[in-house]
């Protein structure tokens, strides 16, 4: 029987040893929580990383770390310290990454990373080689692995072949400064249905295909020589029961079962019943445009003196990627931010920032969604935005605004929130006050529709829309081959 073999840098769980004993932990982040239930109810198998280096698993436990991941239908692909510091680290991090979010200041081109990098795309196309069988259908996920597609191609040419970005696409003017930019092209062309986030990054992506390597595109299409790619866009939901659920659970907890976290909340609210939390929750991105958001707040807070007291910033920022420089800069820039700002409001009863800088579980996540009623999310760039969905989720109340950066993916569905240039900090405190004067019944009214569409548009529906598409388009090609 056919199955689906999934591609993505990282496995869904993280594997860990502890006294030399393996631990295994489901992984966070969207894609994998997205992924999840398709994975866990299809007849599927996922390739990828699973966090620890070649070096870091002892030869002993080599074999365990395969027949743990197998357990949940995973394999592990092996990688060496050097291969995930220019793969990972380097290419995927140092090049791609700022290049597709446009901070070109902060590209580096360097040749050993893009060295690296074939070499472990070709690691994982060789896994899926040996993992494939006529018939199965291949999903190959994100900017790390651009070059899979092709990859797998040239081993199976008559192989069904899906690729997902999760990330945006730049401009042709953007994407052309990358010395690589034939190789790369070429290498996603490979599959045979290419999936965005949004409309603009599926024309950005056709538009350098047709003026870097001259070939033909008609509306959605591209013609090769032997085949016809589909370019399409899949706007990627969230597990949206998951939280809707999560969020009807917490408020049916009682007070001794409340986390500490919550304990804490519902303490700053009570002693300031008329205060409001504004939530923000990114990884730490120098995309997610966290520095400007705490800019933001201080403008508001200047021109807005009455507000002193009255509103408090809960800014969760995940640590990520701590060995680019970029990001242990953003997090000085971050720290010293808040420690200004804080600085200079805070009274002997308040503080306007409360900042964590960790990952937390999901329960506390949850605690946070719900507990705040307005959500700052201004991202520079992002290709989605998962956090945006998954606050409006929570609201089962349908009471809370969200504020949402227009560069941001999910900016294109979520026209009901309050939609802000996050650059433009006189727009996002003029949000801010709007959100804070908002009459419970128009944000009952926005929420209500965001969410109408959130639960249909879920994250399997985008799976099963992506999947029936790359089937779709493989019929096609295989009549279009037949004339
Ligand atoms: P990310 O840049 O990681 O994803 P995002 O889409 O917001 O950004 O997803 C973050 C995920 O991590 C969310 O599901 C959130 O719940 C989870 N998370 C955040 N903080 C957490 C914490 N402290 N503890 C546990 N979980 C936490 C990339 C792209 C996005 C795109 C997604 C999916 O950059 O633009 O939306 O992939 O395609």
């Amino acid at each position: 029987m056919s199955k689906t073999i999934i591609i993505s840098n990282r496995l869904p769980l993280q594997i860990s040893i502890e006294d030399d004993k393996l631990e295994v932990t489901p992984s966070v982040g969207g894609l994998a929580t997205g992924l999840k239930s398709f994975h866990k109810d299809g007849d599927s198998i996922w390739i990828g990383w699973p966090g620890l280096t070649k070096e870091e698993i002892p030869e002993n436990l080599l074999e365990k770390v395969q027949s743990e991941a197998k357990k949940e239908n995973c394999v592990a692909v092996n990688l060496t310290s050097d291969e995930i510091d220019g793969f990972y680290y380097g290419f995927s991090n140092r090049t791609i990454w700022p290049l597709f979010h446009y901070f070109m200041q902060y590209t580096e081109s360097e040749d050993e990373y893009w060295q690296y990098y074939k070499q472990v795309n070709q690691k994982y196309a060789d896994e899926i080689i040996k993992h494939y069988e006529e018939g199965d259908v291949i999903w190959v996920h994100d900017y790390q692995l651009l070059l899979v597609p092709n990859m797998i191609r040239e081993q199976a040419p008559e192989a069904t072949i899906g690729f997902f970005n999760h990330i945006p696409f730049p401009s042709y003017e953007v994407f052309r400064t990358l010395p690589w930019r034939d190789e790369v092209l070429k290498g996603v062309l490979g599959a045979d249905l290419i999936g965005f986030h949004t409309y603009d990054y599926e024309r950005h992506f056709l538009s350098s295909v047709s003026r870097i390597l001259r070939y033909q595109v008609d509306f959605n299409e591209v013609t090769l020589p032997d085949r016809i790619v589909k370019v399409d866009s899949f706007p990627m939901g969230i597990d949206y029961k998951k939280f809707e659920d999560a969020a009807l659970e917490h408020f049916k907890n009682t007070e001794k079962e409340q986390s500490e976290l919550q304990q804490r909340l519902d303490h700053h609210l009570n002693a300031t019943p008329n205060a409001k939390m504004i939530l923000s929750i990114d990884r730490l991105d120098y995309t997610k445009g966290i520095a400007h958001r705490i800019r933001a707040f201080e403008y508001f807070l200047d021109k807005n003196p009455e507000y002193i007291e009255k509103v408090r910033l809960v800014m969760l920022a995940v640590p990520s990627r701590s060995n680019v420089p970029q990001y242990r800069r953003l997090k000085r820039e971050i720290d010293e931010l808040v420690g200004r700002i804080n600085g200079k409001f805070s009274t002997v009863s308040w503080t306007p920032i409360w900042y964590f800088y960790r990952s937390l579980p999901f329960e506390n996540l949850i605690d946070l969604y719900t507990s705040c009623k307005i959500a700052l999310l201004t991202p520079i760039r992002d290709g989605m935005n998962l956090v945006a969905k998954e606050y409006i989720a929570t609201r089962t109340d349908h009471t809370g605004v969200l504020i949402l950066s227009e560069m941001a993916g999910a900016a294109h569905e979520m026209n009901e929130a309050l939609i802000i240039n996050p650059n433009d900090f006189e727009q996002v405190s003029a949000a801010l006050k709007q959100a804070f004067e908002m009459p419970e019944e128009e944000q009952m009214e926005r929420n209500k529709r965001l969410q109408k569409r959130l639960r249909r548009y879920s994250v399997e529906k985008w799976a099963q829309d992506f999947m029936k598409a790359l089937k779709k388009t493989r019929e096609n090609q295989d009549s279009f081959q037949s004339t």
